[in-house]
C-alpha cells in the first residue's frame, strides 16, 4: 500500500436528508486528521475542498432529489480520485454525505480493472444504501450509491466505471447494518448481497466477522472501505444526520479498523457522514480521526 495520503474533501451535503454534513471535510482537518496520519510516517497530500452546486434543498423529482448536483459533485469527485490514484497516491475522501461513493468507488473500480487487481468493498454503515429512486421512502440519494454502483440506481449516475456495473454483489460486504427499508430487504435477497448485520456481530463476535470478511483477501486485492460514521452507535458518535441506536462499540469499531490494517491491502477510504451541526463539540471528527489512524495501522504494534 502507498504511504502517500491524499487527502480530497467534498463539503456537500446534496444527497443528505438534513444540511450539515457539507462541514465535514473542515471539521476532520481541525480534528487533526492531517497531523496524526504524519505521526505515523504518512506522506500526506491535501489537494483541498472540491467545489460544486449548493444545496437548492427541493423536494425530489421523479424519486430523486437533487439529481443534478449530486451528479455534478461526483464527477468532482471522480475527477480528484482518479488523478490521486494515477499519482499512486491512497485517496481519502472527506465527505460530505455518502451520495459521494458513487463518484469515488466508480474511479476505483476503473482503476483496478486497468491495473489487473480485485476491487473489495467494505461498507461500514447502519443503512445498506442500496435503494433505487423507485423504492427510496425519502429520494435522498445518500440512501442510494449502493444501487447505483450496482447499475440499478438513477440513470446518470450509472456506469461511470466505464462498465454497467462498478461493483458486483459479491465484491461488496456491509458491517454494522441495523437500518434497513422493507424494499431494500427484498433487493438484498434478490442481489444476494454480503450483510454482517449487528444481529450477526452480537452473536459472532467482531473477531469472527471480520475473519469471515476478509478471508479470502490476497496481494491481488484493493480494499476500498466507505466509512459513514453512522455506523457507530450514536452514543459514540453524535455528529451524523441519520443514527441509529445499537452501532458497535468502540472497541468494535477499532477491531474492524486494526483487522483492516493487518492485510495491508487497503488502497482507498471513504470518510462520510460527519455533520458538525449535529455534533458535540468536534467529537465525530475527532473519533473518525481515531479510526482512520487504526486503518493505516496506527494502533498496530508490528508496524
Ligand atoms: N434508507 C433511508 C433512505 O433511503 O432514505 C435512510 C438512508 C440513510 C443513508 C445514510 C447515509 O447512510
Ligand atoms: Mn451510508
Ligand atoms: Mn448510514
Ligand atoms: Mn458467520
Amino acid at each position: 500500500m502507498s504511504r502517500t495520503v491524499s487527502l480530497i474533501g467534498a463539503p456537500t451535503d446534496v444527497g443528505a436528508s438534513v444540511r450539515g454534513a457539507g462541514m465535514g471535510p473542515d471539521a476532520l482537518r481541525v480534528a487533526g486528521l492531517i497531523e496524526a496520519l504524519r505521526s505515523h510516517r504518512l506522506d500526506v497530500m491535501d489537494r483541498g475542498n472540491l467545489s460544486g452546486p449548493p444545496n437548492p434543498w427541493k423536494a425530489p423529482e421523479g424519486g430523486a432529489r437533487h439529481l443534478d448536483e449530486v451528479v455534478a459533485w461526483n464527477r468532482a469527485v471522480y475527477g480528484a480520485v482518479d488523478q490521486a490514484l494515477t499519482d499512486g497516491h491512497v485517496p481519502l475522501l472527506m465527505g460530505g454525505d455518502h451520495c459521494l461513493a458513487i463518484g469515488s468507488i466508480s474511479a476505483v473500480a476503473r482503476h483496478c480493472r486497468a491495473t489487473g487487481k480485485s476491487l473489495r468493498v467494505v461498507w461500514l454503515d447502519a443503512h445498506t444504501d442500496v435503494n433505487t429512486e423507485a423504492i427510496s421512502p425519502s429520494g435522498n440519494l445518500h440512501g442510494m450509491p449502493v444501487a447505483c454502483l450496482l447499475g440499478h440506481g438513477p440513470k446518470p449516475l450509472v456506469g461511470w466505471s466505464g462498465e454497467p456495473a462498478a461493483v458486483a454483489p459479491d465484491q461488496i460486504d456491509f458491517i454494522g447494518i441495523r437500518s434497513v427499508d422493507a424494499d431494500e430487504k427484498q433487493a438484498i435477497r434478490q442481489l444476494g448481497l454480503s450483510v454482517y448485520d449487528m444481529r450477526h456481530i452480537d452473536e459472532h463476535g467482531m473477531r469472527h466477522t471480520m475473519t469471515e470478511l476478509l478471508a479470502d483477501v490476497d496481494d491481488n486485492t484493493h480494499l476500498h472501505v466507505s466509512f459513514d460514521l453512522d455506523c457507530l452507535d450514536p452514543m459514540e458518535a453524535p455528529g451524523v444526520g441519520t443514527g441509529v441506536r445499537g452501532g458497535p462499540t468502540y472497541r468494535e469499531m477499532q477491531l474492524c479498523m486494526e483487522m483492516i490494517a493487518d492485510t495491508g491491502c487497503m488502497g482507498s477510504l471513504d470518510v462520510v457522514e460527519i455533520n458538525p451541526a449535529l455534533d458535540v463539540r468536534n467529537r465525530t471528527a475527532e473519533l473518525a480521526v481515531d479510526f482512520i489512524q487504526s486503518l493505516f495501522g496506527a494502533s498496530t504494534l508490528a508496524r
